[in-house]
């Protein structure tokens, strides 16, 4: 056996079995990954640009800053303060820009759906009409393409938005959230007009005062999460279903030996949508026989994988950081990509085989990969280029290892309205049970688990965080790459309930559920906005989330759409937790952000060093909600009747947030 340069040997960075496997194997004994990069670099990273306060806004400096020591501030003027804030606020722009950028396609190709130019259907005709009813899209008596294509341009009409009444889709939210926004004058006008002016206000000598830049910060996240995200995740629902729960397997065992192995790598399912159709195609598959394969195994990795995971049952390969270890095992025909989280290192670890990285996007393009334009307008034809690209691959495939051991079953597909129905029923779909359990006490509350893997902590560290949860009676949410390595952990699926304390197992077993819920991509995080506001609306649990015992945490962030994701929640009302974050060298900002924020927002960041830290601090909010709930209090535990259901079940339901069952 030999000793890759990764290397296991004395490695405490890896701790994930199947990547193991791979770097021991002779295959992979030339190939380098991230790990050992973190390695040569040391665990000393700057200390100016991780703690915040490095200015390059301008080239007067850069200006390396130090806060309370006079001469070092920037040559401006600028304050620690005020250059951790503006950094903290570009961060944000940059991933509600990358949210925004995918929602515009997927709006884009939603429009050429409806007017029948691509190999895709109007799906979910339910959620169309719902959806059209928020958008006042008239329904009765249409055609589900006409009805499409009006609702399409109208949400494409919400990039370029410039109305001061905010984005439509913003009155879905609590009365009382929408009221705090208007208040703070914080609606978001228009996608694009937000990160505009974010970008503007951080420029040289624009916005200087942090708690005005965190306005905008929470203006531009809120037009991603309850705009661009809420629109991409709901049109990709109506266009390819929205999720329903089904059995698939993640881990690097899904890869096959003996066919066409290509793993779909970026963000936006138009392409891995077209690719699973072109996948099924007789040409293709005849093609790959042709070749020696007995058929064409097509599998995700990271977040376009989750979205062809919870719509098709497609088994997930891995997530953001094994995205190079994937390769090393030899057994990739190809690496398709689009945009978004694709390490530029993969076109090296790929010399090492006869694997082809294939970008598909012209926003998108890699030195060392073959690019192949995905048109939308002939979407089955580019993936059909593609995939003929990746078969030709198959006859020189050489020595390969792949761990077949290493595949956990999962059961995904829990979408908001799937939530909805397991918990209440086909025919009483409601969160009215889920708000039961929270209030008797059998489920102490509700954690969001999100977001991106990375180095800084181990590979395991979302596992250890759920388990402690899962001990404490708290039902998990999981989305993006942080669900793929839950699903590896094997907790994703009904039989995991045996990790849980008494009362949520109880629950789990009961409903057949698992006790964490895959909510599908980082984009579908607006589910859990929608999921959160409808516990709310339900009653029983105060009037806005900010009362809810519901905490999120993207403990392993990596990219700016985490920071984006993690402004829109708090700004929604709800706690966040993360590892680090990169403004500790502005004391007056990095004291608002995790604590004061609390006066404006009802809700403000938090940051834990390791996973057992994140957990307590999650388990701990929860149990200060339920206290503030007075949920908490022996004689209050009571079973609902009837009555008391109707009582509660008062005022906006389901219907005014837009939702019903599934497909
Ligand atoms: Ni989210 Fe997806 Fe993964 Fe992180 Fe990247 S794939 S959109 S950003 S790394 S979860």
């Amino acid at each position: 056996m030999a000793t890759s340069k990764t290397g296991c040997e004395g490695c405490t960075d890896i701790t994930c079995s199947s990547s193991k496997l791979i770097l021991e194997q002779d295959i992979a004994k030339n190939v380098t990954t991230a790990y050992d990069r973190v390695k040569a670099r040391g665990m000393a990273a700057c200390l100016f640009g991780s703690q915040g306060t490095c200015c390059k806004n301008c080239n007067m400096g850069p200006c390396q800053i130090i806060d309370g020591v006079e001469d070092m501030i920037g040559v401006c003027g600028a304050t620690a303060d005020t250059v951790a804030a503006r950094n903290f606020a570009r961060t944000v722009a940059a991933g509600a820009a990358s949210h925004g950028d995918h929602a515009r396609e997927m709006v884009k190709g939603f429009i050429e759906t409806a007017k029948g130019n691509t190999p895709h259907e109007i799906k979910d005709v339910e959620k169309l009409h719902s959806l059209a009813k928020i958008f006042d899209v008239e329904t009765e008596g249409r055609d589900k393409n006409d009805i499409a294509l009006e609702l399409g341009e109208k949400a494409l009409a919400e990039f370029g938005s410039q109305d001061d009444n905010g984005l439509t889709m913003l009155k879905r939210a609590t009365p009382k959230r929408q009221e705090i926004w208007k208040k703070l004058g914080i609606e978001p006008r228009g996608v694009d007009r937000e990160v505009v002016e974010m970008m503007h206000r951080t420029h040289m000598g624009v916005d200087q005062e942090y708690k005005n830049i965190m306005l905008q910060a929470s203006r531009c996240a809120l037009s991603d999460g309850w705009g661009s995200s809420m629109l991409s995740t709901e049109l990709t629902d109506i266009m390819f279903g929205t999720p329903v729960p089904r059995r698939s397997i993640v881990d690097l065992g899904v890869l096959k030996p003996d066919e066409v192995n290509v793993t779909v790598h970026g963000h936006e399912p138009l392409l891995a949508e077209s690719l699973c159709i072109a996948a099924q195609d007789p040409e293709m598959l005849a093609l790959a026989k042709k070749q020696g394969a007995k058929g064409i195994n097509l599998v995700g990795v990271c977040c376009t994988g989750n979205e062809i995971l919870m719509r098709r049952g497609i088994p997930v390969a891995s997530g953001f950081v094994q995205q190079e270890i994937v390769l090393a095992t030899g057994a990739v025909e190809a690496m398709v990509g689009d945009v978004q989280c694709v390490m530029q290192s993969v076109t090296e670890v790929a010399k090492n085989f006869h694997t082809d990285i294939i970008t598909t996007n012209y926003r998108a393009k890699m030195p060392g990969a073959v690019h192949i334009q995905f048109e939308e307008h002939a979407a089955l034809e580019s993936a059909k280029e593609i995939l003929t690209k990746a078969i030709m691959n198959y006859k020189k495939r050489g020595k390969f290892f792949i761990p077949e051991e290493s595949k956990v079953d999962v059961v995904v597909g829990f979408s908001f309205e799937t939530i909805n129905y397991v918990l209440g029923g086909r025919f009483r779909a409601s969160f009215r049970p889920l708000n039961d359990n929270i209030i008797n006490g059998r489920i102490r509350g509700v954690a969001a688990i999100v977001g991106c893997d990375n180095f800084k902590m181990p590979d395991d560290s979302h596992e250890v965080i759920v388990r402690e949860l899962l001990k404490n009676n708290i039902l998990v949410l999981a989305s993006g790459c942080a669900a793929t390595s839950l699903g590896k952990a094997g907790l994703v699926n009904p039989e995991a309930a045996k990790y849980c304390g008494d009362s949520l197992r109880e629950v789990c077993e009961t409903v057949g559920m698992p006790p964490v819920l895959h909510v599908g991509s980082c984009v579908d995080n607006s589910r859990l906005l929608i999921a959160l506001t409808q516990m709310v609306l339900q009653g029983g649990l105060g009037d806005d989330i900010t009362d809810l015992p519901a905490i999120g945490t993207a403990p392993l962030w990596m990219s700016e759409k985490a920071v984006a994701i993690g402004q829109y929640f708090v700004a929604s009302g709800a706690q966040v937790v993360f590892q680090d974050l990169q403004t500790s060298g502005a004391k007056e900002f990095n004291k608002y952000l995790l604590g004061d924020m609390m006066d404006t927002y009802g809700a403000h960041w938090n940051v834990a060093k390791d996973p057992k830290e994140i957990a307590r601090v999650m388990i701990a909010a929860i149990e200060s909600k339920r206290d503030a709930l007075g949920i908490n209090k022996k004689a209050e535990r009571v079973l609902f009747d009837m009555n008391m259901r109707r009582d509660l079940s008062d005022g906006k339901g389901l219907e005014d947030v837009g939702c019903h069952g599934p497909a």
